[in-house]
Parts: C-alpha cells; structure tokens; sequence
C-alpha cells in the first residue's frame, strides 16, 4: 500500500500547496480583553494571542499560543488543591482551553460538547477546580477546526500541566519534550508510519471484499517539526553527566500523528504512562507515542558522547523531529543510530493478570468512510458520525467495559475525558493495572479499557487526530 511508503513524502509534500501559518482575522487585537473578574486573584493567568516561534534562525513561524509563547509554560498544580486559572483571550474567536487528564467537572473540562461555556473572542474567563490525579498532564486548545488549519489543536496552544503528588523515583535532570509538527496542509496520501515495525495480528481486519473502495479524502500532515519551540540542531542541547538519571516528560502535542522516538546508545526505562505510574517499568529502545498521549521515562547516562534523541524516522527527524543529547566534556559530531527494532507493546508495561470483570460491556466499532478526493473522510462510531444521540448512557457507579475495534487503516489515539481507563486488553492479550487517558487502537487492531462511572456530566470521547475528530470521530457518553 502507498501509505507504508514513506520515503514518499518529501517529494509529496512539497509539491503540495502551502498555507499561510496565520489567519489575518487572528492578526488583530483591536480592543483589550475584560477586566478581570470580582473575587480572589487568579493563581495562574493563561493569555491566548499570536505568537511566533523560532523553530531556527531561519525559520520563524507565526501561530497563536499561551503568555507569548508555544508550547505555553510549564504549569505545576498540586493535586486536590483547588486552583483558579484565569484565561484571557486576546484573539478574535471563542476558544477552551482543555485540561487533558484531569479528573474534572465537565463546566470547566474546557469541552464545548459536554457544555464547558467558551472564552469568548477578546473576553476572558475563570477556570477552577481541584487537579486530579498527579501526574503528567497537559493543557490545549479543544476548539474544532475542521478545514481551518490555524485554529484549535493545530496551533501553539498546547503545554505540559504537572499535578504534583506522584513520585517518580530519583532523578538527576527533569527534561520536558513535547514533540510537534508545524505547518500542516491537507494531502490525500497517507503518510503516517505507525506501523512501521509492528507485527500486531489485526484481528479487524476486514475481507478485503467488504473494504470501501473509494479513493481516500483529505488528510492533514506537515513538513516541519519540532521537540518543544526548536528543531533538531537549533536548540541548546540536553546536557548530561555521565551517571546521571534523567527523568524525561515527553508529551505527543502533535494534531495530526502518532510518533516513534529512540535515543542510540540508550534505553528508556517508562515509569509512567500517560502520567500514571506503570505497574512494570521496562527499558525499551524505542518509543511509540500517540497524539495526545505522555510518557515519563528514567534514562541512565552511561554512554558518553552526543547523541541524537528523535524520531525514528529519518524524514520526520531531519526535517525537525530531534534533540541533541550532549554529555560533558564531550564536542564530537552528533551521532544518530537506528535502533534494532521499533516494536512497541503496551502490555510489557502492565500486569499480566486480567482485570475484573467489568458490569457492562459497550461494543464500539470505528470505521472510516473514504471521501474520494478533494472531501473529508467521514468517520463513524458504530456505523454513525458525531452526534450519537442517547446511545451511550452510564449508570452511576457501575464499572464499564469499553471494546474498540478498529477497522481503518490507521492507528487511532482514543481519549476519553474526565474519567481514568485502565487497559485491559490489547490485540486479544488480557492485561490489567495500566491507566491511562488516551489508547493507541492499533491499525486494524483492537482494544478494550474498563472504566468506573464515577464523574456524572456529559464525556467526550473522540480520536485525538483532530481532523478525525472534527469530521464525525466522536461521541459523548451521558449519565442515566
Ligand atoms: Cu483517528
């Protein structure tokens, strides 16, 4: 299939149209936002308005991001501690700011669907609550943007959010990663990798009789890439003592794609997954991390030199996608290696008992409708696009059974709001002990997460590949 072909992208790409990185409408600030409301001041104030980025000397973006800058600074709360934000929009569309992870009511989860009021075009507003549970999380944008790439996700307007409370063990060095592409323009190919290097079984995989055999419609990639503001070779390095322990934050903030990362020379040893520690922490070469998704790794300095830290591949990471790793005392030419293998499994992280059984089992079927050229796929949850209208209704209490199965060609980084998954089965295998917020359903794979009902208010759940989740991929889950 042309997807797997990568090595056709550069020349794809740039044959493609270009867009403009800022929409002239979003230029102007022609009035100063509210005043601040009555009450006690705020403990962190979040400003949304244009900002450019220096992604390298030559190379400076224009795009909307948070306090002037993007990725927007690196907030700590403490958990269950009750926080008031105040977020200022200085732009001239309505926006949410959506706090991802959090175990949170739906009025201030930042989700216009389950009725989180906006921040109004040049006005302001208060978010509070208490964060919960500890952990990596992160804040963005959750603004549709549909055929408009310079709105919501594909923005700047993505940081990391640490609920201080859990212990990652020691380290030496906190590093934060948040890997991103820039730029995105709309392409009928498929370009992703995200199976490179698998071998999963793909139990969805429909016969091939069944399959849809409409030409694809628009998806969204891009060309240029980052880790945090720079790319590869513009930035200060990582700089690290031999012996050191490094913790890394890495966070995909990334609308469009799943990702793979690797450092030569050195293992990841993941702690926590999706800022949940893991029940077996295990070294592995490569990193797979979806749209949307968090890793925390532990990475032993024992292998002096300087490093490339990026993506595996080659296309994605020269044209952006890395970091240097430069040990002390050390000056040599910077050194990228493949590693031996790009395989990722969820489940070497997890216990290998199976979970409770669950109080009710929700069959879920994801499907893509190929648009044929020049339109927007539409994809379906159970055979229907956004809205789904009482079809999934949670009863207080109960513990849930969530089974994806996913029968496109692609793999789908499923997030569900304001409640905590735990995976209990990838591809057939039976695991337990992993929460997380966001799923990876392999390509033509299937998943299944357990959950309790335990946050009433409406809940979305969607792909978080905005352009899947603007043309159908969503659905909200309401209490009876
Ligand atoms: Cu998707």
């Amino acid at each position: 299939m042309q997807r797997r072909d990568f090595l056709k992208l550069s020349s794809l790409a740039f044959a493609a149209p270009r867009l403009r990185a800022q929409a002239p409408g979003q230029m102007a600030m022609p009035s100063a936002p509210a005043a601040a409301p009555p009450g006690p001041p705020a403990d962190i104030t979040l400003k949304i308005s244009p900002v450019t980025v220096e992604l390298a000397p030559e190379r400076i973006l224009s795009t909307i991001g948070y306090n002037g800058m993007a990725p927007g600074p690196i907030l700590r709360m403490k958990e269950g501690k009750p926080t008031i934000v105040d977020v200022i929009n200085a732009t001239d569309v309505p926006e949410l700011v959506h706090w991802h992870g959090l175990v949170i009511p739906a009025e201030v989860d930042g989700v216009d669907e389950e009725g989180t009021p906006v921040v109004p075009a040049q006005s302001r507003r208060r978010y509070q609550f208490a964060p919960k549970p500890a952990g990596s999380r992160w804040y963005h944008s959750h603004a549709m943007a549909e055929s408009d790439l310079h709105k919501g996700a594909y923005t700047g307007q993505f940081g990391f959010l640490i609920i201080d409370g859990a212990d990652p063990g020691q380290y030496d060095q906190e590093i934060f990663l948040a890997l991103r592409d820039w730029e995105p323009f709309f392409t009928t190919q498929l370009m992703d990798t995200d199976e490179q290097g698998q071998v999963d079984p793909m139990p969805e995989k429909p016969d091939v009789s069944k399959m849809n055999t409409n030409a694809n419609g628009f998806e969204v990639t891009s060309i240029t890439y980052s880790i945090n503001d720079k790319s590869l070779g513009a930035g200060e390095p990582i700089r690290v003592k031999q012996g050191q322990r490094i913790l890394l934050r890495i966070l995909n903030a990334s609308a469009i794609e799943n990702r793979r990362l690797a450092l030569p020379g050195h293992k990841f040893q993941v702690v926590a997954l999706d800022g949940n520690p893991v029940p077996t922490p295990t070294a592995v070469e490569t990193l797979f991390i979806g749209a949307g998704e968090r890793i925390d790794a532990i990475v032993e300095m024992n292998n002096p030199g300087v490093w490339i830290l990026g993506e595996t591949a080659d296309q994605v990471r020269e044209a952006g996608m890395g970091i240097l790793v430069e040990y002390a005392n050390q000056h040599k030419t910077p050194l990228w290696k493949a590693p031996s293998t790009l395989r990722w499994d969820y489940s070497v992280f997890a216990n290998a008992a199976s979970a409770k059984a669950p109080d009710h089992t929700i069959e879920m079927l994801f499907e893509k409708i190929p648009s044929g050229s020049g339109k927007f796929n539409t994809w379906l949850v159970n055979g229907k696009p956004y809205p789904h209208e009482n079809e999934f209704v949670l009863t207080q209490g109960q513990r849930y059974r969530l089974v994806f199965r996913n029968r496109t060609d692609d793999a789908h980084p499923m997030h569900l709001h304001r409640h905590n998954l735990e995976l209990t089965e990838i591809n057939g295998k039976a695991i337990s002990g992993l929460f997380k917020d966001t799923v990876v359903v392999p390509m033509y794979g299937r998943a299944t997460v357990d959950f309790t009902a335990d946050q009433p208010g409406l809940t979305l759940f969607h792909c978080h590949i905005q352009n899947h989740m603007d043309f159908g991929f969503k659905a909200l889950f309401r209490y009876a």
